[in-house]
């Protein structure tokens, strides 16, 4: 049975009430325990509830252009009648504060329509648990009936690899003149990509964004592509001046109708499910770990052993998980 709280919560979702869909992702990214389960049972509620949205991510360097381009292409996506929820996995704006008032700012244009829910960044939280969190969240906006979903990342290693993995496609922005910086970091990025494009090909920098454009062509050639049913291709776009936003669209549709057809998409999704059941038994043990008694009794101890070198790791370790064989009250 639903609890009378978690059902008013569950009836303004349903209802597409945007104040009740902020509370209820308010609710999903708290840390207390009683919040928490209550978020549980709400999101379980709301599960059967899901539109079939089409989820994208959108990683890239800050100041590559992202918050412009999400703008750009939720004008045109609500145009087209969509409704677009747009959520933002950013752990330095979290940090810094600042980012997000600005990036808020960006993007009034889109926040002003009716059909756009926009959620900056939620602040504090580890990595992991943001991104855990954002599985929670884009279930709840599908419930509400946002049939599209964008992820906003910025490249920061981890976040970027976590967000792939809850999304149907992954748009990475680039920078025209970073040809130098295909090596490291980067290339990790773009083995994740569905698609590339190189932003801000205006102006004076239109030809150096189609020599970009060879030169990501040419590196990609050498990756082993992330589908056999899709090649990832390299694009050109100007979020600013609203070129190229339609070709991108019209990309990830495409994408989507071709792995949907082979049931690629199906199995992605059917993946993906099974990584969020692991995440939250991870947590769930984890945080049962903590709370147990006797652990939290002998924790400090054992930790101390191991700092001072009195105690080797792996023996302590064990020492710890046997703990929780144990009866709490022993
Ligand atoms: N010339 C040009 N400038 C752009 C374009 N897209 C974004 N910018 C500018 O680049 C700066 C950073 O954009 P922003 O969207 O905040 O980047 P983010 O940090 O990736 O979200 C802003 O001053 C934008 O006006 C573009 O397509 N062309
Ligand atoms: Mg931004």
């Amino acid at each position: 049975m639903l609890s009378a709280e978690a059902e008013s919560y569950v009836r303004g979702v349903l209802e597409r009430n945007n104040r009740s869909l902020a509370k209820t992702i308010t609710l999903v990214e708290s840390v207390l325990p009683s919040r928490q389960k209550l978020a549980r049972e709400i999101v379980e509620h709301l599960l059967p509830h899901r539109c079939k949205a089409v989820r994208v991510g959108i990683t890239g360097v800050p100041g590559v252009g992202k918050s412009t381009f999400i703008e750009s292409l939720g004008m045109y996506l609500v145009g087209k009648g969509h409704r677009l929820a747009v959520l933002a996995v950013d752990p330095s704006s979290a940090r810094s504060g600042g980012s997000i008032l600005a990036d808020k700012t960006r993007m009034e244009r889109l926040s002003a329509e009716e059909n756009a829910f926009i959620r900056p960044s939620p602040s504090g939280g580890t990595l992991g648990g943001v991104a855990s969190r954002t599985r929670e969240t884009m279930a709840v906006c599908e419930a509400a009936g946002y049939d599209i979903i964008i992820v906003e990342t910025v490249g920061v290693g981890q976040s970027e690899t976590a967000v792939a993995s809850m999304v149907d496609f992954f748009l990475v922005l680039m920078l025209a003149g970073a040809g130098d910086e295909l090596q490291g970091i980067k290339k990790g990025i773009l083995e994740l990509a569905d698609a590339i494009a190189i932003n801000k090909a205006d102006g004076d920098n239109l030809e150096k964004a189609r020599r970009a454009r060879r030169e990501y062509e040419n590196a990609l050639h050498y990756l082993s592509p992330v589908s056999p049913n899709w090649t990832p291709p390299v694009l050109t776009c100007s979020a600013l001046k609203m070129l190229g936003i339609e070709a991108i669209w019209s990309t990830v549709m495409t994408h989507h109708r071709k792995l949907e057809a082979v049931g690629e998409l199906e199995a992605k999704r059917r993946q993906q499910a099974l990584a969020w059941m692991w995440t939250l038994l991870e947590e769930g043990l984890k945080e049962r770990f903590h709370q147990h008694p006797a652990v939290k009794r002998r924790l400090p101890e054992v930790i101390g052993a191991v700092q001072r070198g009195d105690c080797a790791p792996t023996r302590a370790a064990n020492e710890l998980l046997f703990l929780l064989d144990k009866d709490s009250d022993i």
